[in-house]
This record gives structure tokens, C-alpha cells and sequence, in this order.
């Protein structure tokens, strides 16, 4: 059996005085990789393939030593060299293989998949530069290159590779594995990222690159700029490679168990994350045609193996694709589409239903529910809103395939790993079911009057309020108060998630107090949010919490009472840091147009209060904590889509509202122009009294007073834990395990021991 210690002993033998944490790091990297390199993957007749063009893992040291049960003995070994795991794990590179909640959800998926000792790998595309470093550093997002992968990385090289077709060319694409261990069960599954075989060296500067050199750049960029023809087509390339090289894979691995082609779904199920990988459809019934399989029963076998996942009802996200792209990147699979939507038309004559509709445009949705088994929304009121609204006309032809699975979030890593104080505290009051059961928290309600409980909790957040106050200090440079509330938004930045509405109630406030209304706590607005490098009115309102930052920073008469923080290139590092210490957690987006949100899962479990709107999985997160235990304002789901519907919202009816004008007023003041970027700040201000498309104006009052009460009931210490406890409490349902074991038990039965 090897041991932790004496492989991390070989790896520093050769160093010459004390390790650094760098040396450190790889060490343990090295170690780990060995030790997982011994496990076996989960086993089963059948087996699934979760295919994403995002998996946003994060640093995978912890959470892998956490999952092989081996953290004690990597910070008693650390220890040993005076330092602990916190310190060193800085050192370790995050890999930036992802946007937002989508690709950190394939993540808490992959986890809880092995977790659970299901048979079932990721697929997806090893990106080399990532999505973007973000730099606020002059009060603007400026993007750079995110090169994550140093020479000692989780990446480990299969030495296998598929050649796949791609804009008249032949392109092969290598596969690296990333090891996924299950929580202390000897299982280790895999995510398999393709490759191109000789990548491009980095930009200089920026994220531009050319956009036609197919072979270098392929995964250089997740998402690379889709403003023009040539982005959207080299989008449009790299999800042809990704599936096309994982549909060979599948093929060749069922091959290689001695399987038929015939016997696809019986042994493989396929989760279509988004439409990004929607191609898998098509190109699998071409494989199986070029195969010998007649067409008829390629589709049937792809459709019994293929399932797909909705992640939003943004009509902008639901990817539509001019047929002359698929021409240009992979004729080879347009002749199959074409006889998909002959076949789609026989099923029903509603032309909205279509595949290829008159105007040469290939909804890959369509496509998608069509030729899936099963089709679900990702919380409660998303699944509804589909069935009801955005899907309607497809539930009504296929009702058997509609299903909700709602989202959650591996507490190993979103609780034991990011917050070991809180873990402690759980574990002395409740003992340690939860950590193998996350709903064994619900054990804590019987706790949640006593006192002492309640005084400990406050101290543990106190402390990771301390630890994030430090974390800030070292890498911005920034000082935040322990003893103010932290109050925190983050996601990616969206008008649909209203963070500009969140800059309104911190203008309200900054003139309150500039009128003599002191708070009796200061506050701290925490935001972390990346925006899409052609978004411009989310870069513009990112300039605008700069802005504002600078201008309270800068008052004296302010800066005591009321602070915006905006966390510089935000990623899954950083949200272990803040989501401890979170006090209220921010869950406003416009009710309807949030499918789940996930932040607000790991927040609940963390002993944040949600401060939110009725959207998403905050209605099943309030339904569970308690109307009580948490702040909810807002108009509801209904009246949103009824004002869509009736386009009987206009921004002017709201803003001349005299409490509301000098808010929207202030974002072209003078205070805001003399240092701001005129054109950025009029676009925003014209925004929010010509468009405001995302209904910001409409609830910003709700919004503002019960922000204030939600401020003033924070003021109760002990109530506000009682609060807060009964959130973890009931925050067991959000674990990834129960969504994966739901999505196995309806959708994919892979369940070696539950059988087909
Ligand atoms: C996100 C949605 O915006 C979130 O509400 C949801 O919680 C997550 O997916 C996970 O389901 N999403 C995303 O991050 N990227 C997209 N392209 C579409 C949805």
C-alpha cells in the first residue's frame, strides 16, 4: 500500500533546505495523482457520460485529500514543515474551465457521481487559457489570459486520441484525464478533457488571438468572444470536437467491453449539459450509420441514450446556430440534421417545433427534446415555467419527458472543505452523519434556541470574517471591518441577477447617511462577478460598483458606515474564502429568469440568511428554512411573465417615483462623473429609464426596505443566529447527492446496485 508520506518524502528528496510551498504543493499533487492512480473507477452494466463545455473544478488538492480521507495526514505532514494546508494551497493553480453556475455544477456533479459510486465520467475540452483573468485594477474589467496549466497539473495524459473532422480539416484530439475520487468509498472515476494536439502560446496581451488558426487555438479560450462570425463559428468548432471526440470514445470503450453498437442504451446514458453539446445527437447517428446501423434505428438507439438539461429560459443562452455555420465547421452532420427535422415534423405540423426552421437557422434545443429520453429544468419553478411557458407547446406533445431535478452543491467541498470551524461545530452538536447524509443536518433544528449554540456560531463566523478580512487585505490590498455586515453578491454579472439594482439600494444608503441617517453597523458589499468580455451595459454597472467603492472609500463621513468590496477575478477560490463569512446572502434576480442559482444553496448550508426573490430554488430554499427565516420581497413569477406577456412595463412609470429619480439621477451625478467614464455611466443611466429590460426599477423600493429590515432584525445577535442555524439546518436537501441520486433513479439508471 503507498503511503502519503514517504511519496511526498521521494518528490522533496532532492530539495536542498526547506520546501517551498510550491515544492510543497507539487509534492502532495504528485502524491495524490499516485494514490488515486490506484483506485478503481465505479463499475455497472451501464454507464454515463456527462458531457459539458464547462467544469469549473477549482483547486482540487483539498477536496481530494478530503475525499480519499487523507487530510488529517496532509496537515500533520505540513506540520511537520511549519505550515499548514491553507497556506500552501494558495500556491496551487485554479483551473479556469468555466463561466458561472453551469460549470460549477458539472463539478459538484462529477463529485457526488463518485461519491456515490456511480459509473459515470465528464466530458468536455481542456482549455488552456481558460475563460479570462479579471483586472479591476482601473476601475474597469480588463481581461487577460488565465494560463492555469503548469508543468505539474491534475492533467494526466491517456496517450489515447480520435481524429475528428472539423472545417476540411483533420484534427486530433488528445485526451487528458482529470481523476474524480468518491468520498472515502476506493472509487475513482474520471473527466475526460479532449485536447488539440499542438496548442498555441498565449496571447501577449488581452484575449484576441486568431480566430482562424483552427489547430492552435481551438481550446485555447472557453467561449472565445462571439461578436462576430468568426467567434461564433470557432464556438461552433469546438463543441463539434468536443462531441464528436467524445462520441468515438463512447463508442470505442463499448466496443472495447465486448457490446454491440446496437446495445448503446443499454450500457450508456449521455447528459446533455445546455445546448453546447448538442451536437452529440447527430454525430453519434452518424457514427452508427457509418457503422452500418440504417438510420432509423441510430436514431432510436441515440434517442433512448441521450438526455438533456435546461439551464435557462434566456432566449439569448437557447443556441440557434445559421445552418451555413454546421456547412462551413461539419457538413458531414447536416444531412442528419436535415432528416431529424423530417422526422420531427411527422411527430407534430406546429412549425415553432421545428429543427431547421425557414430561415436556414438549427435550434439545438429543438433538437434536444426531440431525440432526448428525458428533459429537465433544474428547480421547482424553472421546470414549471418551462412546462407552463417556454416549453409549452414541446410538454404538450411529450409530456412523459419533462422532469425537475433541482441543483445542489457538494458539501465536501462547499461545507467540510471551505469551513472547517462551522464542520467542527456540526459534528460536536449533531455528531458526523452529515457527512456522508447531508440531510442528518436537519438534526440541528432541535438545537437551534440553545444559546450557547447560537454564541458559538457567531464566533465561528466572526473568525472566517476575520480570515476573509486578511485573505482581502493580502491579495487586494483592502481593509474590511469583521464587526460591519457582510452582505454578498456573488455570480456572474447579468442584468437578469440585478446586481445594478444592488447599486441602487448602495446609492439610497450612501445618501442617508450623507444626510445624517447613520447606520448602526457599518455594511460591507461584497460583489464577485466576471462579465462576458462583449457585455457592455454588465461591464458598464462593474464600473459602476468601482466607481461607487472609490467615491465611499474616499468620504470620510461615509467610509466608516458603508464599504463595496468588488473581489477581483472572482472564481471558486475565491468563494470558498467568502461564502463563509457571509452574513446575507443576495438572491434578487428578476423573479422567473433565475432557472436555480446555486450560490444560494452554498450560502444557506453556510449560515447566510438569503435576501431574495421568489425565483429559482430561493422558493424551495424558503420553503425549507422557513418565510421567517429569511427576506423575500419582489414581484412574483407570474406577474413578471404576465408583464412580459402584456409588454406593459415601462421604466418611466417607475423612476419619476420622487424616491427613486435622485437613485437613477445619481448614476450621471457629478460625484460619479468626474472620475467615471462619461459614456459608460449614460449608458447605464439611459438603460434604467429607456429599457430597464430586467424590471430593476420595479422592485427596487420592496427591494431597499426590506434589505433595511433584514439590517435591523441583524442587530438581535442571538435571533439572527437562531436565523441563521435554521438555515443549515434545512440546508440538506441542496446537496448534490440527492439531486444525482434522482437524476440516477429517473433518468439514468446506472446503479450498479439498484440494477436497470
Ligand atoms: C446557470 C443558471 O443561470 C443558474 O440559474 C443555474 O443555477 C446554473 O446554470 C446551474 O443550473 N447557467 C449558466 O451558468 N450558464 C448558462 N449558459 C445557462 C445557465
Amino acid at each position: 500500500m503507498k503511503d502519503l508520506n514517504v511519496i511526498v518524502e521521494r518528490e522533496l528528496a532532492n530539495v536542498e533546505g526547506e520546501p517551498t510551498a510550491q515544492q510543497l504543493i507539487e509534492a502532495l499533487m504528485v502524491a495524490v495523482r499516485e494514490l488515486q492512480g490506484d483506485l478503481e473507477p465505479a463499475k455497472g452494466e451501464r454507464k454515463l457520460y456527462y458531457f459539458s463545455a464547462e467544469f469549473l473544478m477549482g483547486r482540487l488538492l483539498r477536496a481530494n485529500l478530503i475525499n480519499l480521507g487523507l487530510l488529517d495526514e496532509a496537515e500533520a505532514l505540513l506540520a511537520g514543515y511549519g505550515t499548514t494546508l491553507a497556506e500552501v494551497e494558495e500556491a496551487e493553480p485554479e483551473p479556469s474551465l468555466g463561466n458561472g453556475g453551469l460549470g460549477r455544477l458539472a463539478a459538484c456533479f462529477l463529485d457526488s457521481i463518485a461519491s456515490l459510486g456511480l459509473p459515470g465520467d465528464g466530458v468536455g475540452l481542456n482549455y488552456h487559457y481558460g475563460l479570462f483573468r479579471q483586472d479591476l485594477s482601473h476601475g474597469i474589467q480588463e481581461e487577460h489570459a488565465d494560463p492555469w496549466i503548469a508543468p505539474q497539473s491534475w492533467l494526466v495524459d491517456t496517450g489515447r486520441a480520435f481524429w475528428v473532422q472539423l472545417r476540411g480539416q483533420h484534427l486530433l484530439a488528445k485526451v487528458y484525464d482529470v481523476q474524480i475520487p468518491g468520498y472515502q468509498n476506493g472509487v475513482c472515476n474520471q473527466l475526460h478533457l479532449f485536447d488539440v494536439e499542438n496548442p498555441a502560446e498565449p496571447p501577449a496581451e488581452g484575449i484576441d488571438f486568431d480566430k482562424q488558426d483552427l489547430a492552435g487555438n481551438l481550446t485555447s479560450f472557453l467561449y472565445p468572444d462571439d461578436s462576430d462570425d468568426a467567434g461564433r463559428i470557432l464556438r461552433v468548432c469546438q463543441q463539434y470536437f468536443m462531441v464528436s471526440a467524445g462520441a468515438q470514445m463512447i463508442l470505442a470503450d463499448l466496443e472495447a467491453a465486448g457490446h454491440a453498437l446496437t446495445e448503446l442504451p443499454e450500457h450508456v446514458a449521455i447528459q446533455i449539459n445546455d445546448t453546447h453539446p448538442s451536437m452529440v445527437i447527430p454525430e453519434l447517428i452518424r457514427l452508427l450509420t457509418e457503422r452500418g446501423i440504417d438510420f432509423g434505428t441510430a436514431v432510436d438507439l441515440v434517442q433512448r441514450t441521450c438526455n438533456y438539461t435546461n439551464h435557462t429560459i434566456l432566449a439569448e443562452a437557447l443556441e440557434k446556430w445559421p445552418v451555413s455555420y454546421l456547412e462551413t465547421v461539419a457538413p458531414q452532420i447536416v444531412p442528419i440534421i436535415k432528416k431529424l427535422d423530417e422526422l420531427a415534423r411527422e411527430r407534430t405540423d406546429n412549425p415553432g417545433l421545428s429543427i431547421w426552421d425557414a430561415n436556414d437557422t438549427i435550434h439545438m434545443a429543438h433538437m434536444d427534446v426531440h431525440f432526448a429520453s428525458k428533459v429537465n429544468g433544474v428547480a421547482e419553478l424553472h421546470t414549471e415555467i418551462l412546462e407552463t411557458s417556454t416549453m409549452k407547446d414541446f410538454y404538450d406533445l411529450y409530456p412523459e419527458k419533462f422532469t425537475n431535478k433541482t441543483n445542489g452543491v457538494t458539501f465536501r467541498r462547499w461545507l467540510m472543505g471551505c469551513n472547517e470551524p462551522l464542520a467542527q461545530m456540526l459534528d460536536d452538536t449533531i455528531g458526523c452523519a452529515w457527512r456522508t447524509d447531508a440531510n442528518a443536518l436537519e438534526d440541528l433544528v432541535q438545537h437551534v434556541d440553545e444559546e450557547e449554540l447560537q454564541n458559538r456560531f457567531l464566533g465561528v463566523k466572526y473568525h472566517r470574517k476575520e480570515e476573509l478580512a486578511k485573505w482581502l487585505k493580502d491579495t487586494q490590498g483592502v481593509d474590511v471591518n469583521p464587526d460591519a455586515v457582510f452582505d454578498v453578491q456573488i455570480k456572474r454579472l447579468h442584468q437578469y441577477k440585478r446586481q445594478q439594482m444592488n447599486a441602487l439600494y448602495a446609492i439610497w444608503k450612501y445618501r442617508q447617511i450623507k444626510a445624517g441617517v447613520k447606520p448602526a453597523r457599518p455594511l460591507v458589499m461584497i460583489f464577485g462577478a466576471k462579465a462576458a468580455p462583449a457585455y457592455t451595459l454588465a461591464k458598464d454597472t462593474i464600473h459602476l460598483l468601482c466607481l461607487l467603492s472609490e467615491l465611499f472609500a474616499n468620504d470620510p463621513e461615509v467610509a466608516p458606515y458603508l464599504q463595496i468590496v468588488a473581489v477581483e477575478n472572482y472564481n471558486v477560490s475565491a468563494a470558498e474564502h467568502v461564502i463563509p463569512a457571509a452574513d446575507i446572502s443576495e438572491q434578487i434576480s428578476l423573479a422567473s429568469k433565475e432557472a436555480s442559482g446555486t450560490s444560494n444553496m452554498k450560502l444557506m448550508a453556510n449560515g447566510a440568511v438569503t435576501l431574495g426573490t421568489m425565483d429559482g430554488a430561493n422558493v424551495e430554499i424558503v420553503e425549507r428554512a422557513g418565510e421567517e427565516n429569511a427576506y423575500i420581497f419582489g414581484r412574483s413569477s407570474e406577474d413578471v411573465i404576465d408583464l412580459y406577456d402584456t409588454g406593459s412595463y415601462h421604466p418611466w412609470d417607475y423612476w419619476r417615483d420622487p424616491e427613486v429619480e435622485p437613485l437613477v439621477d445619481f448614476v450621471v451625478s457629478p460625484e460619479l462623473l468626474s472620475t467615471g467614464d462619461p459614456a459608460s455611466l449614460s449608458r447605464l443611466y439611459k438603460d434604467f429609464i429607456a429599457a430597464d429590460y430586467f424590471m430593476a426599477l420595479l422592485d427596487v423600493k420592496d427591494y431597499i426596505s426590506t434589505k433595511e429590515r433584514c439590517l435591523a432584525d441583524y442587530e438581535n445577535r442571538n435571533a439572527w443566529a437562531r436565523k441563521a442555524l435554521m438555515n443549515i439546518a434545512r440546508s440538506g436537501h441542496f446537496s448534490s447527492d440527492r439531486t444525482i441520486a434522482e437524476y440516477d433513479r429517473d433518468i439514468w439508471h446506472v446503479n450498479p446496485e439498484l440494477g436497470q
